[in-house]
């Protein structure tokens, strides 16, 4: 990256909570990791409503080239902040033709039952900074149903919750999404989107006839230590059943 990009990046991501970053990853690479998610195991694997693949979760490590692909990531999300970031969770969304899409949300903003019973708060429960990067397999457009972004809100767990359906699910409520801007985001094969998880996002269902694959990686600061094992081991644990695949527009 060249230093007047990252300056623009650096710049994009203060001001609206979201960057779009051309060419990020080697079209090379992300044919080799697509060959290692088709042979990955000891994976967690959600179907949609109408029984689509919807997502698979815990493999960002499940061979080389997927390794390589987070080396990469974490490189370029350390250039654009200056710090150090660790995996905090990971999934492959499929979204093949006809694959449901995902109501406005934002990340990790309700509360879940713990084995235990006890209220949790989300992934706040961990820590208070998520940055998302999702990275794209295919080429993503409107018609196939790609990501679209409004700009990051401000606040922390118990204020961003006010304005979710408090159903389990960090979905928004209708009355703020309609007050809202959402900036459709295209991309090419390896461009990837790096956004805060207090941006509002949402997409359509693919109405394509190809797949809109995508990879959507959430990291926390490495100085904080990795939550990686503890955020999937509370997930399988969780009673709330609603939250575990954000269900969306069929
Ligand atoms: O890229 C998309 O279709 C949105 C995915 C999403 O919001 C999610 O997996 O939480």
């Amino acid at each position: 990256m060249l230093d007047n990009d990252i300056k623009k990046y650096r710049e994009e991501i203060n001001t609206k909570g979201f960057v779009r970053i051309p060419e990020a990853i080697s079209k090379e690479l992300i044919e080799y990791c697509i060959e290692d998610i088709q042979k990955a195991t000891d994976i967690d694997t959600y179907y949609d409503q109408n029984g689509f693949l919807r997502r698979i979760e815990k493999l960002y490590d499940k061979g080389q080239s997927l390794i390589n692909l987070n080396n990469d990531i974490t490189k370029i999300l350390s250039i654009i902040f200056g710090f150090d970031f660790v995996i905090f969770k990971d999934k492959y969304n499929a979204k093949p033709p006809n694959g449901e899409g995902f109501f406005a949300h934002y990340d990790g903003v309700f509360y879940f039952i713990n084995e235990s019973n006890k209220q949790e708060r989300g992934w706040y429960k961990y820590t208070d900074y998520f940055m998302n990067v999702l990275i794209a397999l295919d080429k993503c457009d409107e018609e196939n149903g790609t990501i679209e972004l409004s700009c990051a809100h401000k606040g922390g767990f118990d204020k961003l919750l006010q304005n979710t359906k408090k159903n389990g699910t960090p979905d928004i409520i209708e009355s703020v999404e309609k007050q809202l801007i959402f900036e459709s985001v295209e991309l090419n094969v390896g461009d990837v989107v790096i956004f805060s998880n207090t941006c509002p996002h949402r997409s359509s269902k693919n109405t394509s006839d190809k797949s809109r694959r995508t990879l959507y990686y959430t990291y926390t600061k490495q100085l904080e230590g990795s939550y990686y094992d503890q955020y999937f081991l509370d997930k399988k644990n969780s009673k709330n059943k609603s939250s575990k695949s954000l269900s969306g527009e069929k």
